[in-house]
Formats: C-alpha cells, structure tokens, sequence
C-alpha cells in the first residue's frame, strides 16, 4: 500500500483527535451492543482511534465490513466447573474461552485465573491478543480464557481439582491445531501441567495443546522468562533507536509475577536498576537495586500464594508503601507488569513531572485509556504491552515448533530466536509509526501493523 494524500492528512494526528466515520460507526455499535463490556469497549475504542490512516487508504476494509468482523469473536465457550474443595463442599466457578480470530493460524492465547475474571475482561484479553499476536508475524491466531476461581488460598489439591473439572468441558474445545492455551494471572506451569495431563487422560493423546508445560514433558526452555526477557529486548530497541540503551536507567515496575520477575531479571543483566515491585497490598522501594538472590525471591514469594510484597520489604529491610502504587518514585523509565488500569491519569501526571521519558506495558493495558494521550502529548514514549509483552505468545509458537518437529532447542537458541523476534516487532511497530505518523507513536503503529496482514487475511480467505 501506498501512501496516499489522505493519509498524510492524517499524518501527526493526535492521538484523540476525530475517528475516521467508518470506525467510529463500528465503535458506536460495540458500545451500545455491549454497553456493559467497559474493557472490551475501550480496547475496541483504542485501536479503532490508530486506524484511520489505513481506513482512508483503502475503501476495501469498509467494503468487506472487516471492522465489523473484527471486533466480533468467531466463537465464545461459556462453561461452568463445578469441584470439591478439601472440605468437601461442593464449589461452582464460571469459565470462559474466547476463540477470537482463526485468519492467522489455530487460536493461540493465555488462560487467566483470578477473582476479577468476567467475559468481558476475556473479551478485552482476546481481542488484543489478535494485534499482538499478528505482530510477531508467527502462524498464530486469537484467544483467549479463564475463570473467576481464584488460586491464592487454596491448597495444591483444591487447584489440581479445579483444573481437572475445567479440562473436563474445555478439552472438546482445543487441540494443536485448533486452540492452544498457555498460562496468565494465576495460572504458571503448575496448572498447566494439571490441565495438560487431564486433556491427556481423557482424549488418550499426548500432543502440544498447551505451551508453557513443563520442561521434563515437552515445555521450551526459556518460556517462563520470556514475556519479561522480550520487554526488556523491547524497550532496549526502543531506546536502541534513539542512540541510547537500558544500560544505567532506573527502572519502576509493578507486580511480582512472572512477567514482572522475567523483566526484573533481564534489565538488571541489561544495565538497569528496578527499584520498585508491587502487589495488591502494596508497593516496595530498594533505592539500591533488585538483583541477585532477591531476584529469585520474587519467584518463592510468588509461589507461597500469600498475595503480598511486604514480606520483601521486611525480609530486605526496605520501604513498603501500604496500599499505594509505585508511580509516584522518580524513574527514567516505569514498566506497569501486573493487571489492566493499574497506571491511571494521575499516576501519568506524576510519572511526566517527575521526568519519566518512557511507559513500557509488560501487563496487557494497565494504562488507563485516559492517561495514554497525555503521556504522548508529554513527550513520554509509551509502548502498548501488545508490543512489548508478546515475547510470551512468541515464545509460546517456538514451544509448538519444537513440539510438533519431536525436539528441544537450549535456551541460546530459544533466546536468539527470541530477540530477533522482538527487534522485528519493534522495527515494524517504529517503521509503520514513521510512516503513518510521528516515529514516536508506537501504538498507532501497534495497531495498524497488526491490523493490516490479519484484514489481508480476512480478505483472502472470502467471507
Ligand atoms: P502472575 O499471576 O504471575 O502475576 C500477576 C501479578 O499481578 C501478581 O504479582 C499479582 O499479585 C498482581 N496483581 C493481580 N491483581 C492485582 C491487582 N488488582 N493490583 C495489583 N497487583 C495485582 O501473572 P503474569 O505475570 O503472568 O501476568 C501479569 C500481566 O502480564 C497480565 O496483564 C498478563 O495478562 C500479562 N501477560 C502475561 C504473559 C505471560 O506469558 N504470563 C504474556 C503477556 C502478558 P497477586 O496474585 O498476589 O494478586
Ligand atoms: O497475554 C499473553 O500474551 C499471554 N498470556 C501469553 C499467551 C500465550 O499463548 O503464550
């Protein structure tokens, strides 16, 4: 495609400047359908305000309807899960798995278990995920699942019965070459391998319908560090670009979970200095680093359940902030790794003042929709998490490789393939930014880049 005059009108927009008729017609339609989804209507409203430059290009997208078609999943599975705890009640739980695109490949996607679970956050999680996952330019559909059964609290054996009565209705659903899980909140290679051997028992087929399994039974190396290893590759790219590096930046990063350790680990090697980790009850401030061993106790504290990060700050002798989030630390550079909307506009406004010149998402939108425009307009780089944080779902697509060629690479060549993947996804994300907007603008770059090979897709393969 090239670039017309309409979309160099369009060029420099503003992030909140009109929508292109077309998308805001469909935008209008999500809103009023499901006027109750607020998640999956601002991320629908997200990527519908990027897209306007590519809308002008070609009338094709509106002639076939594909954002019409886009911002509907091919399937949704509504299922409840009925288990026993050890007291021997019975317990229900509702679960959910969205089956969002197919263009690309088998529908590929996490699965999330916590409390504040509901269709529309799985919604929200799926349709992202189509973005994210076009952008690695890997053979990788949408979904994605989960259920409001919360693991913190429970025993081994509460979360090994849940898991098997969620496989019970789930495994007719999913296959690799259907629908392949992986892991989210909640949901490490523990659960996997709960789920995994029950979709085995009961199907009588040992085959790679999970990613994130074990290492011992088919899982990759590296997968558990790479959501966090690909932010860090991430945003060293981004820095890259600009004649600059995470060498000797102080870092803030939210969360203490997989995402947030995978990250921790990979700057500190890079250069950098985290100084924060949050959880639900708090935040922690080590002005002098996290590294060496309290690296690795974030992955016990992760593990006891316990659902807090002031056990850090007592066992460090360090600051804990009860109740409060780490934005308020001065910091080159803040990496939100824990939940959506967990950095709002005040938050944004104290990260500007206090001259953070980046916002790098290891979480799947945990910037307000709001505080998004004001940070661009501050100047701030900010790289939406389907950018930054799909080392994960990349990662997830080698596990399928080496499953479905009977092999296992080292972790040299996982984290080789890894960084070429994330420095093609930024220099796509930064090209299409530059050449539809300012280079700086990596969401709308994000967006349309993602958007354009799944619409060819769609396209392709008739309606
Ligand atoms: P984990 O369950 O390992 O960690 C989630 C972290 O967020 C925990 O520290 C958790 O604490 C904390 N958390 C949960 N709810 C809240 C809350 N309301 N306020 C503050 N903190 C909270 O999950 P992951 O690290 O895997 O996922 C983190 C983010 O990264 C999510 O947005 C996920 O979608 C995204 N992501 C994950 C990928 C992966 O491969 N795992 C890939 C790409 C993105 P606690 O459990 O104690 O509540
Ligand atoms: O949000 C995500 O990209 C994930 N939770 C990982 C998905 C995957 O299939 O590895």
């Amino acid at each position: 495609m090239t670039q017309s005059s309409s979309s160099a009108k369009t060029k420099g927009a503003k992030p909140n400047e009109a929508m292109h008729p077309y998308a805001a017609r469909v935008l209008e339609e999500i809103r009023s359908r499901y006027h109750w989804e607020r998640e999956f209507g601002a991320a629908v409203e997200e990527v519908m305000h990027s897209l306007g430059p590519v809308l002008d290009d070609s009338p094709v997208y509106e002639a076939e309807r594909i954002l019409e078609r886009l911002t509907e999943p091919e399937r949704i599975i509504c299922f409840q899960v009925p288990w026993v705890d050890d007291q021997g009640r019975v317990q229900i739980n509702r679960a959910w798995r969205v089956q969002w695109s197919s263009v690309l490949g088998p529908y590929k996607g996490g699965t999330r278990f916590h409390s504040s679970v509901t269709l529309d956050g799985i919604k929200f999680l799926a349709f992202e995920q189509t973005f994210k996952n076009s952008l690695t330019s890997l053979p990788l559909g949408s979904g994605k699942g989960g259920s409001d059964f919360h693991p913190a609290g429970r025993s081994p054996r509460e979360v090994m019965r849940f898991c098997q009565a969620f496989m019970n209705e789930l495994y007719r659903h999913i296959g690799p070459n259907t629908d392949v899980p992986a892991g989210d909140i909640g949901v490490g290679a523990r659960e996997i391998g709960y789920m995994f051997g029950h979709y085995k028992r009961i199907s009588n087929e040992f085959t790679g319908v999970f990613t994130g399994k074990s290492h011992d039974w088919g899982g990759s190396l590296l997968r558990p560090e790479a959501t966090g290893f690909g932010v860090a590759y991430f945003a060293n790219e981004m820095l890259r670009a600009r004649n600059d590096s995470l060498e000797g930046k102080t870092l803030s990063i939210s969360g203490f979970g997989n995402v947030a350790w995978g990250m921790v680990k990979k700057s500190t090697e890079l250069g950098a200095k985290v100084v924060t980790v949050s959880g639900p009850d708090g935040f922690v401030h080590d002005a002098d680093g996290i590294k060496g061993e309290k690296i690795e106790y974030l992955l016990s504290m992760r593990a006891s359940g316990r659902d807090r990060v002031e056990d850090y700050a007592e066992k460090f002798g360090v600051p804990f902030y009860a109740g409060k989030r780490p934005w308020s630390v001065p910091v080159d550079m803040a990496f939100p790794c824990a939940i959506q909307n967990e950095l709002g506009l005040d938050d944004a406004k104290q990260l500007i003042e206090n001259g953070c010149k980046a916002v790098v998402e290891g979480a799947n939108m945990p910037t307000a929709p709001e505080a998004v425009p004001v940070l661009q307009e501050a100047g701030v780089l900010y790289a939406p998490g389907k950018a930054a944080n799909a080392g994960g779902v990349a990662c997830s697509c080698l596990e399928m490789s080496q499953n479905s060629g009977h092999e296992y690479w080292t972790s040299e060549e996982v984290d080789q393939k890894l960084k070429r993947i994330m420095t093609n996804i930024h220099n796509q994300v930064h090209e299409t930014a530059e050449r539809f907007d300012t280079g700086d603008n990596y969401l709308l770059g994000s967006n349309i880049a993602g958007f354009l090979k799944v619409a060819r897709g769609m396209i392709d393969q008739g309606v």
